[in-house]
Formats: structure tokens, C-alpha cells, sequence
């Protein structure tokens, strides 16, 4: 039985990926920090199958450790500050997490067992002021935020480790991926829980930055499996997923808020606040590599996707869940 290990298990991606590698038959071991309320909401249905450890990305000993006592065939490192907008008020703590975390992590994996698979959860984001359309596994990068900016370090260390050490480490360059169990903060997640409490009758008002901003909007269920499928391959590569369509904020709105049947307008306010000091406006991936090689392509299209999370947050709503 193959051990993974999954940095960042608590977040979306974890809790799917997790999902994922039980059905292939693995021994799943997750990375959870200490926090002073637990936050399993997202693997509560599955904690019985895996194995939580606590660990952090900004503590290399505790890394070290993980690896010693479960001696994983392959690590997932998925933890990161992930939230654009927070990189510009904390763009340390982004940088200590999202950058150095990687190298923590490469550099542990490198002292305990270098034949240990690794996976890096690289970004669109990336691509910022993006020099091609669509971008590519060789289109340059142009990070627009601190986090862009933690990215292309995580991006290139992980390629660094990979030509310096012989190392199997892969960068997925993953574009947006959304679904219910997205973080409430997310333009798609608050939209589609906003949504559900309008029409539910308990709001009347969403607070919105840019509307104009495009993105390639995927299902994150379909993205968990091409982290898979990259670290099966005999030679480790760079993969850029994505669905290769690109819809505006304002198309999200559109099709969140026509599922409900109601007319956003009615409802949307643009707000200061949610503007970012820089801003990506077009972000759409070419997959074709990852079809090629991995066998790859998304299974659930944008309005599939949208409506899904629509009927998720009205559900939830409607059984007095916590949302996740
Ligand atoms: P989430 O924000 O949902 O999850 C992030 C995870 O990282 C959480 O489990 C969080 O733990 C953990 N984490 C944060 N800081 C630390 C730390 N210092 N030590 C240990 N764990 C930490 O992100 P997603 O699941 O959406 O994304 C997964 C990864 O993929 C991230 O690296 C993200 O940047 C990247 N990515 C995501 C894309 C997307 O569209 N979703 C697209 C491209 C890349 P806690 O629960 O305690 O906060
Ligand atoms: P993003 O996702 O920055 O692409 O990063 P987010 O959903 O936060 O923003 C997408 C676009 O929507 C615009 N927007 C708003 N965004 C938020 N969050 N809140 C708002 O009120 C709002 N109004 C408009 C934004 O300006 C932006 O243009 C996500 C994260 O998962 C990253 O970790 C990941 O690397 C990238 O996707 C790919």
C-alpha cells in the first residue's frame, strides 16, 4: 500500500485529494497545524480513513519529522496562504509560507529519501499580466501580488531541486478550481453563498471588487486527479490544467444568480474594499500537455460547476449546516 503525505489536507484541494488517493488504495497521512479550533470540517467524513499529523510549513523540524516516521512514496504540498488579497497586507507571512515552505519541505524530502515523489501546487496566478493568451507550460511570468510572487519562487525551486538533486518533483500550474467546499472569501464561493442566503430570505446585498476580471473556472474534484496522474509519470514535468475557457466575474454572477432565479443586478453592490492594488484580468490555460501526456481533460463545465455550488450552498443553508 503507497503512503501520501498532503500538506494543506484541511483546505479544498486536501480534502478532495484525500478523497482521491483512499479510492487508489493509499495510506493517507495529512499535515495539520496547530490552530485553537479545530477546522476538520472539510474531512470530517473521511478522518476515520487517514491519519492526521501536526506539522508547519514555517517549522523545518516538524517537517523532518513527518517524514522520518511515515516515510511517504509520495508528498502533496498543497499548504499555502492561498488568499490573493491577504498576500498585500501580509506579504511575509505569504512569503515565509507559500515560498520558503517549499523549500523547507524539498529540503527535508532531500535529506530523509530524495527518491520520495514530490508535488507542487504551482498557480496561474503566475501568469499575472499574462505575456500570451492562452498561457502555456513555457509562456513567461508576470506575478501581480505577493503571492504571484511566492508562487514563481515555489514554481522554480521546485524545477531547481528537480535538475540539481535528480529529484521526481512536478509543478502543477494549476488554474482557478472552485466547488462547494471553496473558501468563503473566493469570488466564486461568495457569490454562490450569497446566492443561497438571498434567496433563502436572510440577505439582500453582495459586496463585490472587480467585475470585469476573467477566469479559467474549473471543478476541483477534476484537478485533484491530474496531481495524481503527474507524479505516476516515469519522468517528472511541469502541467499546466485548466479547462481552456475563460468567463468574467460578471458571467459567474449572471449564471449564480439565473440558476436562483434572480437577476443580480437587483442585488450586487461594487465596493472599494474588494478592489485589489493590482489586479490579473485574464487568466485561460491551454491543457493540450496535460491531454497529451496524462491522459487529462476536465469533466465539468462552467455551468455545471456554477450551478452545483449554487445548489450546494442553498442545500446546507436549508439543513442548518455550518458552511464548509
Ligand atoms: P486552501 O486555502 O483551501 O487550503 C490551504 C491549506 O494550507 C489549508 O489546509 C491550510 O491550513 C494550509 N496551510 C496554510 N498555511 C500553512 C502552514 N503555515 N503550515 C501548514 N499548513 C498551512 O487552498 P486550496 O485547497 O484552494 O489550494 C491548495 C493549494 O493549491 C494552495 O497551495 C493554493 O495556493 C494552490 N492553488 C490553488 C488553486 C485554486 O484555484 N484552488 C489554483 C492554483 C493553485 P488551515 O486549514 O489550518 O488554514
Ligand atoms: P484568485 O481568486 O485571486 O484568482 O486566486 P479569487 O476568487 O479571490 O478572485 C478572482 C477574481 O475575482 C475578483 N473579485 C473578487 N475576489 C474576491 N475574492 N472577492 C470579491 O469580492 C471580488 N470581487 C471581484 C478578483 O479581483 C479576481 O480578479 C485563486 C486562489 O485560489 C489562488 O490560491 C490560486 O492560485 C488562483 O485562484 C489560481
Amino acid at each position: 500500500m503507497p503512503t501520501a503525505l498532503i500538506t494543506g489536507i484541511t483546505g479544498q484541494d486536501g480534502s478532495y485529494l484525500a478523497e482521491f488517493l483512499l479510492t487508489q488504495g493509499y495510506k493517507v497521512v495529512g499535515m495539520v497545524r496547530r490552530t485553537s479550533t479545530v477546522n476538520f470540517h472539510r474531512i470530517t467524513h473521511i478522518q476515520d480513513k487517514i491519519s492526521l499529523v501536526s506539522g508547519d510549513m514555517l517549522d523545518q523540524i516538524s517537517l523532518l519529522n513527518i517524514l522520518e516516521e511515515h516515510r511517504p512514496d509520495e508528498v502533496y504540498n498543497l499548504a499555502a496562504q492561498s488568499f490573493v488579497q491577504t498576500s498585500w497586507p501580509q506579504p511575509v507571512f505569504t512569503g515565509e509560507a507559500t515560498a520558503l515552505g517549499v523549500t523547507r519541505i524539498l529540503d527535508a524530502i532531500r535529506l530523509v529519501d530524495p527518491t520520495i515523489r514530490f508535488y507542487q501546487a504551482s498557480s496561474s496566478e503566475m501568469f499575472g499580466k499574462v505575456k500570451e493568451v492562452p498561457q502555456r507550460e513555457v509562456t513567461p511570468f508576470y506575478p501581480r501580488s505577493p503571492y504571484g510572487v511566492a508562487k514563481v519562487y515555489g514554481h522554480w525551486i521546485t524545477v531547481n531541486y528537480r535538475e540539481s538533486y535528480n529529484m521526481h518533483c512536478t509543478s502543477g500550474i494549476l488554474f482557478n478550481h472552485e466547488s462547494p467546499r471553496r473558501g468563503l472569501e473566493f469570488v466564486t464561493r461568495k457569490i454562490t453563498h450569497e446566492v443561497a442566503r438571498i434567496k433563502l430570505g436572510l440577505s439582500n446585498e453582495l459586496r463585490l471588487g472587480n467585475l470585469d476580471s476573467r477566469r479559467d473556472w474549473g471543478f476541483a474534484g477534476d484537478y485533484v486527479k491530474a496531481m495524481w496522474l503527474m507524479l505516476q509519470r516515469g519522468t517528472p514535468e511541469d502541467y499546466v490544467i485548466a479547462t481552456g475557457e475563460t468567463y468574467s466575474v460578471n458571467d459567474f454572477l449572471n449564471e449564480a444568480f439565473g440558476h436562483a432565479g434572480l437577476d443580480w443586478h437587483d442585488y450586487v453592490v461594487q465596493d472599494q474594499r474588494f478592489m485589489r492594488p493590482a489586479e490579473v484580468d485574464l487568466l485561460v490555460g491551454d491543457p493540450s500537455k496535460a491531454g497529451a501526456d496524462l491522459g487529462w481533460e476536465p469533466t465539468v463545465t462552467f455551468k455545471e460547476l456554477v450551478q452545483m455550488m449554487v445548489d450546494a450552498d442553498i442545500e446546507m443553508l436549508q439543513n442548518g449546516q455550518i458552511p464548509m
